[in-house]
């Protein structure tokens, strides 16, 4: 029988059928030793084929997955951790206060899913709070970078309900990976999206603006429109070892159009003379924060790979 994994927390794994029947799953005993590299060997969005043994679904394979989301596992670093499997998009919410939302954390995930061939998307949450000045600004800054570079830039506020209508028609029919620091809102707006479901949402800690690590699972819903939405744990970061130093401009979409104006081939775009995407930085075609972000994350797959 075939089935889908629709929710994973630490060991514990559920699968639905396709009649739709869920059951907690097991995992035979040699996916654990076969895929050791790997902090769980199974994610949400993965199908798999199984026995049923005493309600409990008994996973004798997983099938060849279409696409995945990996990330290092931060308490692990020669493990890698799988965030979801066989999705066709992401949407990442973004908070520039209550949570600080750093933009180091929205380019390491933009990375993470072109690199892995995702389409991503970026919803500014929380549109109703009323920000200080600076802040408001760089919100709207922020959502101008973004959106200039192509990716699918939201407003939203689950509380006013704006910008809930267009994210619908995002996620329709399509299968979506939610993400985000702890506190931006996923909880709420998967509410809004399906108002039977109420997941539990948690005030942020007063003195830290900080959220509390309220989901603790990765779950897969079902939208009414048609299409699913995976709801995860506040990740607190996406790092990765899985390229060379050399494939990072790759996945800055502004700078993949520029590397073949470079005079080197192998051009790191650090200082090497008639560099294009430092001639890109300098006239303000490229965001200064992107290119930071891009010879941070250049030092760290640098250091990994010596
Ligand atoms: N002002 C405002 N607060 C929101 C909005 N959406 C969620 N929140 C609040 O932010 C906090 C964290 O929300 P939650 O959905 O649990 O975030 P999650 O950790 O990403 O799942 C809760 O106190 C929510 O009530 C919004 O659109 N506007
Ligand atoms: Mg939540
Ligand atoms: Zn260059």
């Amino acid at each position: 029988m075939q089935a889908t994994v629709v929710r994973t927390a630490g060991e514990y794994v559920q699968v639905r059928t396709s009649e739709g029947a869920v059951f907690p799953a097991t995992l035979r005993g040699k996916f654990r030793l076969e895929e050791h590299n790997f902090t769980t060997p199974i994610a949400v969005g993965d199908e798999v084929r199984i026995r049923l043994e005493e309600g409990i679904a008994v996973i004798e394979e997983i099938l060849p997955r279409r696409n995945w989301l990996v990330r290092t596992d931060p308490s692990h670093p020669y493990r890698s951790q799988i965030l979801a499997c066989n999705i066709d998009q992401a949407l990442l919410l973004v908070t520039v206060e209550a949570p600080f939302t750093p933009l180091r954390y929205v380019d390491g995930f933009l990375v993470l899913c072109e690199a892995y061939g995702v389409k991503a998307a970026l919803g500014f949450t929380k549109a109703d709070l009323k920000l200080r000045p600076r802040s408001q600004s760089k919100r709207e800054e922020l959502m101008r970078l973004y959106a200039d570079i192509r990716y699918p830039v939201f407003s939203i506020s689950t509380y006013t309900g704006e910008g809930i209508e267009a994210v619908k028609s995002f996620l329709q029919g399509a299968r979506t990976f939610l993400t985000g620091l702890s506190g931006v809102g996923k909880s709420s707006l998967i509410n809004r999206l399906i108002p039977s479901l109420n997941l539990a949402t948690q005030p942020l800690v007063r003195q830290t603006q900080r959220g509390r690590h309220t989901t603790t699972y990765t779950a897969l819903y079902d939208l009414p429109e048609g299409g699913e939405i995976i709801d995860s744990p506040g990740f607190g970061e996406f790092r990765t070892r899985d390229f060379a130093p050399q494939e990072l401009s790759h996945y800055f979409p502004e700078m993949r159009i520029r590397l073949s104006a470079c005079r080197f081939n192998n051009c790191l775009h650090l200082d090497e003379p008639g560099c294009a995407v430092i001639e890109a930085v300098r006239r303000k075609e490229i965001a200064t924060s992107r290119y930071h972000t891009y010879l941070s994350m250049l030092n760290e797959l640098k250091s990994e790979t010596v």
